[in-house]
């Protein structure tokens, strides 16, 4: 997969190519990153990126010209690759848009800086805006990483095991349940031992068990999850029987 990333700090990128598992698939050419930056582009001795915004107001604004030329440089190499702006304007970003994005051939992301970006690079080159949350960040590149970790780590041989990724939390092909707790050694931890059926050796036991942690869980923090697994006729009997919902 290639991913490309307009930024005025592409050294950031360095925190998903060079550490942990994205580091290792970087390293082995699963994926590649190629940062442009737009004050390569920029027209002038002092690579002027930004200017006042027009109408008055606080800050500065990154203007349409070197974006718009970081963008055309790559036309080529990206082939049809969407241009996805990092903004909390846009679709939230959760775990089916990285399971697209991981079966897609890539993706050119675009970060932000100062108070935003001049609207008319917007129309004119971004095909979608993808938010990480309802919070403002100070520029794109957190938001940027933060979604090609998630993305990344869905390619084919990223991760060894074949179905750690099918259980982790969100991944609603499961279940859309919040994952249940871990515990790995010493068996007891000031004083706390590790729940029992996990040292049982029995299987069964030990499945009923998880599914349990991660119905209470999802209830008391997400219950919005609960409804949505119901009206996909994902909780069995047991589940109900176990939530309270039935006798
Ligand atoms: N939230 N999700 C986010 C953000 C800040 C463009 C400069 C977010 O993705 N990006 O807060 N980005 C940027 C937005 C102008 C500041």
């Amino acid at each position: 997969m290639r991913i490309d990333v307009i930024t005025l700090f592409p050294e950031l990128f360095t925190a998903i190519t060079d550490a942990g598992v994205t580091g290792r698939a970087h390293a082995q050419a699963l994926w590649s990153l190629h940062a442009v930056n737009p004050r390569d582009f920029s027209q002038d001795i002092h690579r002027t990126v930004d200017d006042r915004p027009y109408g008055g107001g606080p800050g500065m604004v990154m203007m349409a010209e070197p974006l718009g030329k970081a963008v055309e440089s790559i036309k080529d190499a990206r082939g049809d690759a969407p241009v996805v702006l990092l903004s909390p304007i846009g679709k939230q970003f959760n775990q089916t848009l990285a399971e697209e994005t991981s079966r897609s051939a890539g993706v050119v992301f675009v970060c932000g800086r100062y108070e935003g970006i001049d609207q008319r690079f917007i129309d004119k080159y971004v095909d979608e805006q993808w938010s990480l949350g309802d919070f403002v960040l100070s520029g794109g590149e957190i938001a940027a990483m933060a979604m090609i970790d998630a993305t990344v780590r869905l390619l084919p041989g990223v991760l060894n095991h074949s179905d750690s990724a099918l259980q982790d939390s969100f991944q609603t092909s499961i279940s859309g349940l919040l994952d249940s707790p871990h515990f790995t050694r010493p068996d007891v931890f000031d004083n706390i031992k590790v729940p029992d059926v996990l040292l049982s050796g029995n299987h069964a036991r030990i499945a009923r068990w998880r599914r349990e942690q991660s119905l209470l869980l999802t209830e008391k923090n997400r219950p919005d999850l609960i409804r949505a697994a119901r009206a996909r006729g994902d909780l069995s009997r047991e589940d109900e029987v176990f939530l309270g919902t039935l006798v």
